[in-house]
């Protein structure tokens, strides 16, 4: 009709799409992945190695291909992090200890700011990334998730830069299933997004139950976890 006169190129253009295609191309849009601490000290040869860690990198790369926000994020501690056995006299890394904010497992060493076990993998195509969040830095809490510190509290900016772009639905994938990828997914599935974690494209650190835990826990908030 006459009005298609009025309308931008853009619109019309998209007016010769079909439904589904538009459909598509709106939820792409409204989607990001989220590539959690894909960084040496997580894989083979690092101080904090999860098993398999460098076998997702392949993948990871596949998908970096197919959204249209992506974002990395790096575990970042400074030297001396209270997360670090060495920080705590005569503990050992992967016992237990209570902090303010609750318990914390006891690390070996990893991802100091700026070591080469802190850099990401020297094969992941970080070219694709439109924001890189880094989180731990604060040397009195742990971070595990992208979203909060370990208080479950004080926020890493990502929520906003999320919400500002209109994005609704993440994929989350990365290192470890059991720490870092589960808490940022259960933590974007409580701020109310719909999270879904690709298996295939994670691996776990498997600490007394934790991959189980991790399971039950995604499952439990709503997180739909496939292979
Ligand atoms: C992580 C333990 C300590 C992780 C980070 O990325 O899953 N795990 N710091
Ligand atoms: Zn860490």
């Amino acid at each position: 009709g006459a009005h298609f006169l009025t309308i931008s190129s853009s619109k019309a253009s998209k007016s010769a799409m079909t439904q589904n295609q538009e459909n598509e191309e709106m939820d792409k849009k409204s989607e990001a992945l989220i590539v959690i601490d894909v960084q040496n000290d997580f894989c083979p040869g690092g101080s904090l190695a999860v098993p398999g860690g460098d076998e997702i990198v392949p993948l990871v790369n596949k998908m970096m291909t197919d959204y249209a926000t992506i974002v990395l994020t790096q575990d970042w501690h400074p030297a001396g992090h209270s997360s670090f056995a060495t920080s705590h006299e005569g503990k050992v890394p992967f016992s237990m200890v209570k902090m303010p904010y609750g318990d914390q497992v006891l690390w070996p060493d990893h991802c100091v700011q700026g070591s080469n076990g802190a850099a990401f993998h020297q094969d992941l195509q970080t070219d694709h990334a439109d924001l890189i969040i880094r989180k731990g830095a604060n040397p009195a809490i742990d971070s595990y998730s992208s979203f909060f510190e370990n208080d479950r509290s004080t926020p890493t900016g990502l929520k906003g830069y999320l919400d500002i772009l209109g994005i609704r639905k993440l994929t989350i994938v990365g290192l470890a299933t059991d720490y870092c990828v589960r808490y940022s997914a259960v933590d974007a599935a409580r701020l109310g997004y719909e999270v879904e974690v690709i298996l295939s494209a994670c691996r776990a650190i498997d600490l007394d139950g934790s991959l189980k835990a991790a399971l039950d826990d995604m499952q439990v908030h709503g997180v739909k976890v496939h292979n």
